[in-house]
């Protein structure tokens, strides 16, 4: 067989049922066998949901609002990717976490499913944001064109199917946002909402750091909802991801900070496709108490 050339893009796997980049799959069992401290701090997400935002969150309320620190160097430095790889390389993040004393903050993108067991023995704090699936796709869909670490999006048309066929990284998204949400009973996850983010930032930051048991004064909290604004953020090399090399992220194509917005999916659903997919979504999400807002 020939050898995979080192540039081209992954292709879909199934790992226990969930699609995944090949690439990602190389030696898994250095993720499977990931020993978790106590004290480590996940932020699960399905891709484009807002994790990075989230994770510039926990980052300033980690550094008292004192958000100069958050500027130390670019976010998978800071919070690692769990399972991140690329082709033939060693893992980035899990390389920096085993430098990493605990307590260590995680960014993972995998369904509780695959989550490595020991975050769960150890009882690890977990802050799911879940983002609702229209917005997602729209997301997603530019990010995969500009991304040559994802699979190839194909035209807006041929996404639309793979996407509601689940047939992109970390698989289906309604069975990512359910799997997360029905263990929230058992462990000790904040589930947050990237809506409610848009809607009211100071009341989501004050739930964060509730649940991380921080107290910041009324001025730092304010100076972490305005470091964290989408338009802070598209400007900052920290958390914009500016620094990833074009090989890799082809900005002329989109860029990582795109627009921040709740329902920008109106912009791009024809009307047949918002009535197919409503008809999917009712499937996806029978029996669940679960809800998302697609307009603010
Ligand atoms: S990734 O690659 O999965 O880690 O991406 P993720 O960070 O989860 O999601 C990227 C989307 O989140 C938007 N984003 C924000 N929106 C509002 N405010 C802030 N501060 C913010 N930070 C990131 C980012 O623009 C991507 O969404 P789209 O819709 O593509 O703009």
């Amino acid at each position: 067989m020939a050898a995979t050339p080192q540039d081209s893009r992954p292709i879909l796997v199934p790992l226990r049922d969930v699609p995944m980049p090949d690439i990602f799959l190389d030696e898994w069992e250095e993720v499977d066998g990931f020993q978790a401290h106590p004290s480590d701090l996940l932020v699960a997400t399905y891709p484009k949901a807002g994790t990075t935002w989230v994770q510039e969150i926990v980052d300033s309320i980690l550094h008292d609002g004192v958000v100069s620190q958050c500027d130390r160097g670019p976010m998978p430095n800071r919070i690692p990717f769990l399972e991140f790889k690329e082709r033939g390389k060693q893992r980035p993040g899990m390389q920096k976490l085993r430098e990493m004393p605990p307590p260590r903050v995680i960014k993972t993108h995998l369904p509780f499913s695959l989550l490595p067991k020991s975050f769960l023995e150890q009882r690890c704090k977990v802050i799911y944001c879940a983002r609702n699936a229209q917005d997602v796709m729209v997301s997603f869909f530019h990010f995969d064109r500009m991304n040559k670490l994802q699979p190839e999006p194909g035209s807006w048309a041929e996404y639309f199917l793979k996407f509601i066929t689940g047939n992109v990284s970390y698989g289906p998204w309604h069975k990512h946002v359910r799997g997360w949400w029905e263990q929230r009973m058992h462990y000790p996850i904040l589930y947050l909402f990237y809506e409610d983010l848009k809607e009211d930032l100071n009341r989501e930051v004050r739930k964060v750091m509730k649940f991380l048991g921080r107290e910041i004064s009324n001025e730092a909290v304010a100076s972490i909802v305005k470091h964290t604004s989408f338009e802070s953020m598209k400007e900052n090399p920290a958390c914009n991801y500016s620094n990833v090399p074009s090989s890799i992220f082809d900005t002329n194509t989109s860029v990582f900070m795109r627009k921040g917005q709740v329902g920008d999916w109106k912009n791009h659903f024809t009307i047949a496709q918002a009535e197919v997919f409503d008809a999917v979504y009712r499937r996806w999400m029978e029996g669940s108490d679960l809800q998302f807002r697609t307009q603010l």
